[in-house]
């Protein structure tokens, strides 16, 4: 039996950061809780003293886990979590010293994940793990010893237990974050890999290989009681794509009406193909919050350049079965992808104009790259190269053309603000040379003044 704390970074107070529920570390405790271990879970949210009095580190931990969710910020032009995360991790292992303790330190989660081989290094982590955390920690908490100094990367496996193991939360912890307006709890269906294989995208690695499970419908139909009973009226369902697996689907959204929950709304990622009519049918009524789409451009060459797998015809279906049901939509558009010219702009311009109304366009410009995917590899770019924020080559011009294309009733004081940010924080940005003919924008250095105060 080992003495097991679980730290979970994303609830530090940080620019751009606005913590929500803990669903991934919460996994992990679940199933060392179930195995006999003794652990205690830090959230600076539900505990923030704990932030200052560090008083958790009184006790004498075998193992240390740190959660990092998120690298980036939510409005990127905030800069990077990192610094953060370092200073932070730093002042742990000073109080450790301090005490003379010297638990095994590991890192995970997906933000973690995306970079396991760097941040090991930077935050000076006895091991790093990469996707599914609950099998890795059962075998580090069985002999911790043998992970201390390891210095190694280890890839997460498949947890059976998802299958069979209804997960609740502490009930302290659930309250620390119902109290957050409109709070909203992640919930997963399936750990499933999405299949398909957009050049930007790193799901694919962080999931790793979940060997298609999908969650038994008596097991979901508890964990929804459970969240709704402790006071959330919102789910996220964390798939990739909620709708990949039509049938499964359609599961889900069934239970969701027979469990009847009144003011309960959810919301997910979709995809508009396959999306049939007994989908859109069944989807009225069930509390659907948003069906979020992301085609990211509505230009057919720029989509296939990102490896979507529809078109503009399949988007003009979706939205004309949304219209139907009279679904609520939200279309995700990021200009600035491989191939983006004048030309393209002006084409996404048009469908966004004959197609949505403004509060159905969620529109950013600019794509990050992020390591493990064809993006960074079309760009020749290593994951240390990668950690702070670094986008992909793109004209910055970009922001002019949108604003001349897009009808007046876009043009939202929300989105001049989250323009004028991007624009000011890519000119705060180097520009630099990764092979000849290819430059992007990074921020590539350690952002003035924070990171020192955690
Ligand atoms: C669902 C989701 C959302 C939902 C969350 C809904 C909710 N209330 O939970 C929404 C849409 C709101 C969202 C928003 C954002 N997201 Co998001 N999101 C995801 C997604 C698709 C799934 C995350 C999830 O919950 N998975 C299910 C849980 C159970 O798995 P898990 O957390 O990964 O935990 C497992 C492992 O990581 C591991 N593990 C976890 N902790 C630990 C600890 C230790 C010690 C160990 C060993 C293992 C371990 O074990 C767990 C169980 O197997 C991921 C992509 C992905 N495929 O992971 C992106 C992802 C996490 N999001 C990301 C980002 C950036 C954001 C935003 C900042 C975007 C934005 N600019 O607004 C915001 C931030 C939200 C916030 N306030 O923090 C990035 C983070 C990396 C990065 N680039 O920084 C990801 C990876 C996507 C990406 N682009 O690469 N997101
Ligand atoms: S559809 Fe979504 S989850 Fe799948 S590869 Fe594309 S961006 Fe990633």
């Amino acid at each position: 039996m080992a003495r097991v704390a679980l730290v979970n970074l994303a609830s530090l107070p940080m620019a751009g950061n606005e913590p929500i529920f803990p669903i991934g570390v919460r996994c992990v405790q679940d199933t060392l809780d179930r195995a006999g271990h003794v652990t205690a879970l830090v959230d600076f949210v539900e505990a923030p003293g704990e932030l200052a009095s560090l008083e958790w580190l009184g006790h004498d931990w075998d193992v240390i886990g740190f959660t990092l969710r998120n690298i980036d910020p939510i409005e990127i032009s905030c800069g990077t979590h990192v610094d953060d995360y370092i200073a932070f991790v730093d002042r742990v292992r000073r109080e450790l010293d301090r005490c003379g303790r010297d638990p095994v330190l590991i890192g995970g989660g997906p933000g973690f994940s995306l970079f396991a081989g760097v941040l090991l290094d930077r935050l000076g982590l006895d091991v790093g793990v990469v996707g599914p955390g609950e099998q890795v920690m059962l075998e580090i908490a069985g002999n911790p010893c043998a992970f201390k100094g390891r210095k190694a990367v280890l890839q997460g496996k498949r947890h059976a237990g998802f299958l069979s193991e209804t997960l609740s939360h502490p009930t302290s912890l659930m309250g620390a974050y119902t109290n957050a307006h409109r709070a909203m709890i992640g919930v997963e269906t399936r750990r499933k890999t999405c299949y398909q294989g957009c050049v930007y995208c790193p799901y694919a690695y962080i999931d790793g290989d979940n060997a298609g499970d999908l969650k038994p419908m008596d097991i979901l139909a508890a964990e929804i009681q459970g969240i709704y009973d402790a006071g959330f009226r919102r789910i996220f369902f964390t798939d990739g794509i909620f709708n990949s697996e039509l049938r499964y689907s359609k599961q889900v959204v069934g239970l969701l009406h027979e469990l009847a929950l009144k003011a309960m709304t959810w919301s997910a990622y979709f995809t508009p193909k396959p999306f049939d009519d007994e989908f859109g049918d069944i989807l009225v009524g069930s509390g659907v919050e948003a069906v979020v789409v992301s085609p990211d451009s509505l230009d057919d060459q720029v989509m296939r350049n990102l490896g979507k797998t529809f078109d503009t015809r399949h988007m003009a279906r979706f939205l004309e079965r949304s219209r139907k049901n009279e679904l609520p939509v939200r279309v995700n558009v990021v200009f600035g992808g491989p191939g983006e010219t004048r030309e393209t702009v002006r084409n996404s311009a048009r469908f966004i104009n004959d197609h949505l109304s403004a509060e159905e366009l969620v529109m950013h410009i600019g794509y990050r790259i992020l390591p493990s995917t064809a993006l960074s590899r079309q760009v020749g770019t290593d994951e240390e190269a990668l950690l702070y924020p670094t986008y992909y080559p793109f004209d910055l011009a970009l922001f002019d053309w949108v604003l001349q294309d897009l009808d007046a009733r876009f043009i939202s004081p929300p989105l001049m603000m989250n323009l004028l940010a991007g624009r000011v924080a890519a000119r705060r940005m180097a520009t630099v040379a990764s092979r000849p003919g290819v430059t992007y924008l990074a921020l590539a250095t350690r952002v003035e003044g924070r990171g020192s105060d955690l």
